[in-house]
């Protein structure tokens, strides 16, 4: 009796761990779905996109913008002229945000931890 009991659990755990993996080779979990929209930053080797890119928005539509930290060590991200401030990402964290302006102009935008490297420009116009 005892051994038929162990023998139905067992069995249970081996169905239902077979059709957990046939569910995950059917519907695979996206990998990466960040850069599906927006702007995308990634915080490596201590630079933005290892250029520090300019970003380009348009004035008066919001931007979404995604920093990953692909680093060891912390990143923020901050534009003081546009009230943006991730604060500290560590190793393998990522925080989106949204970027809107409603003055034309050029901001700057830069790590605090690393302001030497890690600094970029952000340029609002109309019609980027
Ligand atoms: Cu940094």
């Amino acid at each position: 009796m005892l051994n038929n009991l162990i023998a139905i659990v067992v069995i249970s755990f081996i169905i239902v761990g077979s059709l957990w993996g046939i569910g995950n080779l059917l519907n695979p979990e996206k990998e990466n779905d960040l850069d599906s929209e927006g702007i995308l930053l990634i915080a490596e080797n201590n630079f933005f996109n290892n250029t520090n890119p300019t970003l380009h928005i348009n004035r008066n539509i919001p931007e979404r913008i995604t920093i990953v930290n692909k680093d060891f060590v912390r990143h923020d991200f901050i534009v003081d002229g546009l009230n943006v401030n991730t604060g500290y990402l560590y190793s393998g964290q990522d925080f989106t945000t949204g970027i809107a302006s409603r003055e034309l102009g050029t901001f700057e935008y830069y790590c605090s931890l690393h302001p030497s490297t890690m600094r970029g420009e952000i340029l609002v116009a109309d019609n980027k």
